[in-house]
Order: structure tokens, then sequence, then C-alpha cells
């Protein structure tokens, strides 16, 4: 007998929206007093703004509380948002950042334990079961991917190839001697082993590969379908932050229309970046995370940077669970070229829909005479480099107008030979900014 469902587990994914709403409503109650208690940030934070944690009992209270941004983290850095002592803390995961201190989290048993199950239930909308391989090319480490859903992998039964990032030869050696039938990694990684596959000459009956879970980053869904074609497989969306948890946070079912938030354990709000005002479910701003169920470091309205919006239909796959669209960018991430708001995953979007571009591109942004200017390098696929100066002149021609004509912005495109881009075995570095 499977041990596995389509829906892991139905009773909170499919709750009636009411009967959620009592559970968020009961767990935000005692939330709040947690972090009255345990939390001099919070408690200070409350205190000013005259709030007692008897005072909330309703989610609808959300609003009134105050936010938590990655300043914060920082400014406490390591432990000072620690809701329990060192000894209840049994894991530490950190993000690195590209500059300052890195923002650092800790789990109890009971928050691996959460975890591993929100991960078991996006591992199960993606269709893996126990008698599933899955490769787990996500750094292990202090980044949450690799150990986020080794954990969530094991728990469903499935069959675990740790085998962290990098090391493309060796992956692709695991994938087809172990008979991996699910991966997980960056899609700008799955790309890049979709590729090596072709160009190492695999047979394609040797990869078994069926479906795929991927994330850490924005890619939109015409890079989807590129993987789903290289790899052969279904490719799924799972999202996640560490500061909120890591992988698993929210996790894309088969509909494939948004990913599922795991809101008994993460209320998600969309607040507008510049007045922080709540915005209408449907309308894009920044999602804001609060961690009702974590122990070790709750958060309350975490603000992400990560621009979606939010659905709380229910979804043909049963699952009343609110969903978020596929991320657009982090507000840091967005470019404004010559007054105009461009998000990377946009010109991925472009590029992918036309014939004969590949996966890899970089943004260059510099500063001219006061004003920005894009540069999109992009790569060409093999077959077409060798192609005539005037067909790459064509290639460069229509992107050009296609970026133009799609998102309202000239670049300077410039055509890069194949393999010219340095590949990325975590996120990719899309955006070099020169200003
Ligand atoms: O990237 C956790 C993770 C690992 C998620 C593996 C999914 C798979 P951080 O390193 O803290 O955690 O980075 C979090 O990455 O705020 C988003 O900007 C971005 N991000 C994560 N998943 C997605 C996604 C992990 N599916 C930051 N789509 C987040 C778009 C994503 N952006």
């Amino acid at each position: 007998m499977k041990r596995t469902n389509k829906i892991w587990n139905p009773e909170r994914e499919c709750a009636d929206r009411e009967e959620m709403r009592r559970l968020q409503s009961k767990q935000l109650a005692a939330m709040m007093e947690r972090l009255y208690h345990n939390v001099p940030f919070y408690r200070n934070k409350l205190k000013e703004m005259g709030i007692e944690p008897g005072d909330i009992r309703d989610v609808d209270q959300l609003k009134a509380l105050p936010f938590t941004t990655k300043d914060d983290l920082r400014e406490n850095y390591p432990f000072g948002l620690f809701a329990v002592p060192q000894t209840d803390v049994v894991r530490i995961h950190a993000s690195s950042g590209t500059t300052g201190k890195p923002t650092v989290v800790g789990y109890t048993p009971r928050d691996i334990e959460t975890w591993a199950e929100v991960v078991a239930r996006g591992l199960v909308m993606a269709g893996v079961n126990e008698d599933d391989t899955i490769q787990v090319s996500y750094g292990y480490g202090p980044f949450t991917g690799g150990l986020g859903i080794h954990y969530g992998a094991e728990k469903v039964g499935a069959t675990v190839i740790p085998i962290s990032s990098g090391n493309t030869r060796k992956q692709l050696q695991f994938m087809t001697d172990f008979n991996a039938t699910a991966l997980a990694c960056t899609p700008s990684y799955a790309a890049h082993l979709g590729e090596s596959i072709l160009k190492e000459g695999i047979p394609p009956e040797k990869v078994k590969l069926r479906t795929g879970v991927f994330g850490a980053e924005p890619w939109s869904n015409e890079l989807r379908r590129e993987i789903e074609k290289l790899l052969h497989i279904t490719a799924y969306d799972i999202y996640g932050l560490s500061e909120v948890m890591g992988p698993g946070v929210s996790m894309e079912c088969e509909c494939q229309r948004g990913n599922h938030i795991f809101e008994d354990h993460f209320i998600p709000e969309v607040v507008d970046p510049e007045t922080l005002e709540v915005l209408p479910d449907g309308e894009i701003g920044e999602l804001v995370f609060t961690t009702v169920t974590k122990e070790a470091m709750p958060l309350l309205r975490y603000r992400t940077r990560d621009l979606t919006r939010l659905c709380r239909e229910k979804c043909d796959c049963g699952r009343t669970l609110t969903r978020m669209e596929k991320c657009l960018g982090r507000t840091d991430d967005m470019l404004i070229i010559r007054g105009v708001n461009v998000f990377p995953s946009q010109v991925e979007a472009v590029l992918m829909s036309m014939s004969g571009t590949s996966p890899h591109y970089q943004l260059v942004i510099r500063r001219e005479k006061n004003l920005d200017t894009l540069e999109v390098k992009v790569e060409i696929d093999e077959k077409n480099w060798s192609d005539s100066i005037r067909v790459l002149e064509g290639i460069r021609k229509q992107i050009e107008a296609n970026i133009k004509s799609m998102l309202g912005i000239t670049a300077i495109i410039k055509l890069v030979e194949p393999n010219s881009i340095q590949r990325s075995e975590g996120k990719a570095q899309r955006i070099i900014d020169l200003r």
C-alpha cells in the first residue's frame, strides 16, 4: 500500500477557509505571548505601540502589528531574536547575503519537524513518493536548500541522494547510475544539467528523471518549459527563505497556477512596499510572512522584499491553501531603465520565448550621463553560433525588438558564444551592476 497520497495532509491543505482562519487566530494569539515574554526586541516594540499580547485574538488584527525587516535581524546578530534558550536550539542556518553580516536562523526539534512536514507536502505536490529516488543538488551547509529538501524527502520515504551542489560530471554519473527520478536544485543549474546531458552524449533512456523541484531564485514560465524540454520532466516551483524556514514555505501543485502557501504555519500578507498598507488580493506588492508556529525564531510580519500577488480561491487540485503567483522578483532587483521598471525575470521570459537563445544571460547596468543603460548579454546556442553574421545580426535585432515591444525599454543586445557565461551551481548571478 502506498504511504503517500496525492495530498499529504488533506486536513490542513484542504481546510475550509473559516476553519483555517480560526486556526491562524489561535496560533497568532499564542505566538504573541511567546514574543512578548521571550524576545525583548518584540516586547519593546509592542510596548511602544501600547499593545499587550492579550489584545491580539484574531488574524485580522495582524495589520496593526509591527513589521520585521532584514536589518532587524542584522542588528540583533546572531541570536538576539531567538525566543528559546540555546539548549532548545538543535540547528542553525545562515544566509550569506552579499553585504554585511549573515542572517542567522535557529530551529528547535519541533521546528525541524514542521519544516520536514511542509517540504514533504511540497514534494508530494510534485508527485514524489516512496518509490522515487531524489537527487538533492541544492547546497548542503548553512544554506537551507540541501538539508531542507533532504528532511522532507526522507519523510515522504523517497531515497535521497545528498550530492549537494557542484561537480556536474559526478551529478550526471549519480543521476544515471542510481536511477534518480526526481531532481531538486536551482532552475539555472537544472538548465545547465540538461545541457550537459546533451553535451556528454548521454543516451536519453539512461536518464530516468520525471519530476523536479526548482527554486531559490526567480525563474520564468518560459525557462520552466525549456527545463522540461531539456530534462523530459515536469518542473515545479518551490519557494522559501531562510528567515521564515527555508524551502517549503510555498509550493506549486499539478495545476501549476501559483504556489500554495502553507499558511497553517506561515501567514501571508501582501503590502504596498512604499506605504506598507495591506493590499487587496490580486494586487502585486511585497510579500510578508508571520511564522505563527515557529519556536526558535518566530517572526512577526517579516518583509521578504519578494513581489507577488495572492489568490485565495480554491484550486482545481482540491487544496484551499492561499496561492502566491510566481515571484516577479525582489524589490532590490528591480531595474529602472529610463523610467521603466523591469525585473530580470521579464527579460528572461522574452529571451526564452525565442528560438536560438540559451537559458544563460546576464544583465549589465551602467550609468552614462546620468541615465541608466541596460546591456543584455545572451548566449546563443551552438547551432546558431556557427551561422553567418547575417543570421546572428537577425537574431540580435529580433531580441532587441521583442524586448522593446514587450517591456517598453531599449536594451543593448550583445550575443556571446556558447558556454561563455559562467554557470552557477546555486543561485545564478544575473545582474552585473556597474553603476
Ligand atoms: O533560497 C530557500 C530555498 C532553497 C527556496 C531551495 C527554494 C529552494 P534564501 O537563501 O534565504 O533561501 O533566499 C530567499 O530567494 O526571498 C526569494 O527572493 C528567492 N527565492 C526563493 N525561492 C524562490 C522561487 C532560499 N521559487 C530568497 N522563486 C527569497 C523566486 C525565490 N524567488
